[in-house]
């Protein structure tokens, strides 16, 4: 018997760099046009993963020649200075997209500040105008990661369309979102969608029944190789630190997928690192170069 050859690896580190290329190329036809395009990067306090994914945001703003205003402020900051801050960005003409790294400390309450950031300079795609739009089929900023999955599946040749598409998490960030983006009518939609979550019941049962499984519950290898089907399409959404006395950080990264298990099984699977991560970063880059053609319009 042939040996069996593993999944095909959906690298989004190599997607998001092909995008990278076509936003560069519009960044330059802006910059013609005397346009910089600018994102304000908001971090509250000092949550290190938070400190890692900003970085990365900042360095890919730099490496695309987009302007980034960095605001890190102490995780004591109250409410009331945070949405100050907003309202100074969003009167900021220099400024086309808001981002606000979350999770914010407790103190301060989430969907408040997610409100008060102009709809327009809104690149997370957080703001109910936006959800609704979304929701609506209408024009609307994409929510970064939910776009960022999408795109992975249409560029490697998964387009979702009459596929079960099953999603695990039912978040505001991903879960919910990516459920309207992928059964919405047209290109990139017009999947069947299933949303599972930590209450579902017979969850296993659900879970092989997908053609595309996402997996969004932040919990490290949740999904194993028998909650699969043979040829499932997988993208692995988690990003989950665990304790690896071997490494130097003292952590490595591992996704909400048991990768190596599900790998006997699947046609298709994105790795953690270097799959849904970089696509994030891209989109919101893509959001905010379309903030700002739109607002030198
Ligand atoms: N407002 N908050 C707002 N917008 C977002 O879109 C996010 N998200 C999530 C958390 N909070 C947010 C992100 O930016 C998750 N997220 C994110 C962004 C980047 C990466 C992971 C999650 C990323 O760069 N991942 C790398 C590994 C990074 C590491 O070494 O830790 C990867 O290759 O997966």
């Amino acid at each position: 018997m042939p040996a069996k050859r593993g999944p095909k690896i959906i690298s989004g580190k190599a997607v998001a760099e092909t995008i990278q290329e076509e936003l560069q190329a519009e960044i330059a036809a802006l910059k013609k046009r005397k346009l910089v395009p600018g994102l304000a990067v908001v971090l509250v306090g000092e949550d290190p993963a938070s400190e890692v994914y900003v970085r990365n945001k900042r360095l890919t703003c730099e490496k695309l020649g987009i302007n980034s205003y960095a605001h890190d402020l102490p995780a004591n900051t109250t409410e009331k200075r945070l949405l100050n801050l907003i309202a100074k960005l969003n009167a900021d003409p220099k400024v086309h997209g808001i981002l606000v790294q979350m999770p914010l400390p407790k103190h301060i309450d989430e969907q408040r500040v997610l409100n008060a950031i102009d709809p327009d300079k809104d690149v997370d795609g957080f703001h109910p105008v936006n959800v609704g739009r979304l929701l609506n089929g209408e024009p609307c900023f994409l929510p970064c990661t939910p776009a960022g999955c999408q795109e992975l599946l249409m560029r490697s040749g998964y387009d979702p369309a009459g596929k079960h598409a099953v999603i695990v998490g039912r978040s505001n960030i991903v879960g919910k979102p990516l459920a309207a983006l992928l059964m919405q009518k047209g290109p990139g939609g017009d999947a069947t969608v299933t949303v599972c979550h930590s209450r579902t019941k017979h969850l296993a049962r659900i879970t092989q029944q997908a053609d595309i499984l996402i997996a969004a519950i932040g919990m490290p290898e949740f999904v194993k190789a028998r909650m699969v089907k043979e040829g499932v399409v997988i993208i692995d959404v988690g990003v989950n630190r665990v304790e690896d006395k071997t490494r130097k950080s003292g952590y490595r990264l591992t996704g909400d997928v048991d990768f190596k298990g599900v790998s006997k099984k699947a046609r298709a699977i994105t790795p953690v690192p270097g799959g849904v991560g970089p696509m994030t970063i891209t989109m919101l880059m893509k959001n905010t170069v379309a903030a700002a053609r739109r607002a030198g319009k």
